[in-house]
């Protein structure tokens, strides 16, 4: 191994000064993951997520992204925290209560970047991100130590447990390669007895089509009736594979609250005070003023909308009805049509469900509302 043109130990500390928790060395390809998630694709488990389709030569191959890139500096923050939750309910997967991580960690990944190039990396030699990258971050993860790979598919590490925010810096630099993570699920299985969906069809498969965290983040248009009542009060994700987690006590932290936290790690705004009404109400100025800069953005509005009417179905409280009795007017088909639903949980046989069907011009809508009129 040529000696590099930086210490590992530098890159390590940098890293360390800008707030990663965890930073490691280790290849920057795929190795055998690859193949798992080539099979993955093939089964057509990822539902219509086509960027993983599209992006799968350079996820599988790094160096089609960057060219020379020999290493990856995996890095990962630990989110751990108290439970996302409207005031009245609705909940939201804990990555995405406060700001969106895909700006700060990215920026900070961009840092490091800038860091390591004034200590002697050619800039032009790297390329990183978080999330929306073309790398299979987990694979890099497990394959430099960071964590093992747990029956869930999370990675988790011994030392700080499952809520980990990862994110890399691929180099040609070749740095000495960290061992592997000590740990392991044993014969625990309560991430697959809990997923509310039979989302993890076995230990390390996850079939995002029935995926909370798909259904109700990255699908667009409507909703499978079957996975509606599942959904309970998820709003937005789902975190139920992490939270019944042995090793989620590991985070540091779990139990570290209001400003002690972070300030990426605080609760937005919308999180502390919008209800599952509002979010059901809101406009396109509200949704565009309030929710920027939150990764809730990434549902859409009427994603959003949707998945409150779901909620609010399945919460089963009658001062929902007027809103969702009004939103059967909603310009959006998808917003009307899972109102329609709810309501058929609320108020099955109501004239609000009755008058709605005669004016509906939506088939799929018309659906909702016949199954919703004549439920129970
Ligand atoms: C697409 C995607 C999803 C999809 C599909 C997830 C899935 N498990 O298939 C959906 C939308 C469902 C999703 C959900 C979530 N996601 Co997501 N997601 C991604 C994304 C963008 C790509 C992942 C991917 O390619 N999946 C395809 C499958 C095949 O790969 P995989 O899930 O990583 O599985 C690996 C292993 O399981 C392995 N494998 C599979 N079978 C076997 C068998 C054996 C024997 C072995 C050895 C290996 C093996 O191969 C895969 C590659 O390593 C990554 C970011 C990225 N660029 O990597 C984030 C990412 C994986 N997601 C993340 C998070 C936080 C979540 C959620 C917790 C969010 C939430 N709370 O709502 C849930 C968790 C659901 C779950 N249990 O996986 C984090 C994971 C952090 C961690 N500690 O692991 C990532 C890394 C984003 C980030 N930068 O932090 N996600
Ligand atoms: S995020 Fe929720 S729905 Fe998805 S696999 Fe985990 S427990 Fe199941
Ligand atoms: S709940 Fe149990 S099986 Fe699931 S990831 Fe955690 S340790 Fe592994």
């Amino acid at each position: 191994m040529p000696a590099p043109r930086l210490p590992a130990e530098t890159i390590r500390a940098i890293a360390t000064e800008l707030g990663f928790d965890l930073v490691r060395f280790g290849p920057a390809d795929p190795g055998e993951h690859g193949e798992h998630f080539r099979r993955w694709l093939a089964d057509g488990r990822h539902g219509d997520m086509q960027y993983l389709v599209d992006n799968a030569p350079r996820i599988l191959d790094p160096t089609a992204w960057r060219a020379g890139v020999r290493s990856a500096i995996t890095l990962a923050v630990d989110y751990g925290g108290p439970a996302g939750e409207l005031p009245g309910g609705g909940r939201i997967a804990r990555y995405a209560t406060g700001r969106d991580y895909h700006r700060w960690l990215r920026e900070r990944v961009f840092t490091l970047r800038e860091r390591l190039e004034a200590a002697g990396l050619p800039f032009g030699s790297m390329n990183g991100g978080t999330d929306a990258v073309p790398v299979l971050e987990r694979a890099l993860a497990v394959r430099s130590g960071i964590g093992f790979l747990a029956k869930s598919a999370m990675v988790i590490s011994p030392t700080h447990g499952p809520y980990l925010q990862l994110a890399e810096l691929l180099t040609d630099e070749e740095l000495p390669p960290d061992p592997p993570a000590a740990g392991s699920c044993g014969t625990c299985t309560a991430c697959l007895d809990a997923c509310p969906t039979q989302a993890i069809t076995a230990p390390f498969q996850v079939d995002a089509r029935r995926c909370l965290s798909y259904t109700t983040i990255e699908q667009r248009g409507f909703a499978a009736p079957e996975l509606r009542e599942a959904q309970g009060d998820w709003l937005f994700g789902c975190d139920v594979c992490l939270e019944v987690c042995p090793f989620t006590k590991k985070s540091a932290r779990r139990s570290v609250l209001g400003t002690d936290r972070p300030k990426e790690l605080q609760p937005h705004r919308v999180v502390q005070t919008w209800t599952l009404v509002d979010v059901l109400q809101m406009d396109e100025a509200r949704w565009q003023s309030e929710f920027t800069g939150t990764a809730m953005r990434r549902a859409g509005r009427s994603g959003m909308r949707r998945n409150a009417a779901v909620v609010l179905g399945n919460r089963g409280d009658d001062r929902a009805v007027p809103a969702l009795v009004e939103v059967l007017h909603d310009e959006d088909p998808v917003v009307r049509g899972h109102a329609a639903w709810a309501l058929g949980r609320l108020t099955p046989r109501s004239e609000a469900l009755a008058r709605a069907l005669q004016r509906e011009p939506s088939a799929q809508v018309r659906i909702e509302l016949e199954r919703s009129f004549t439920s129970r």
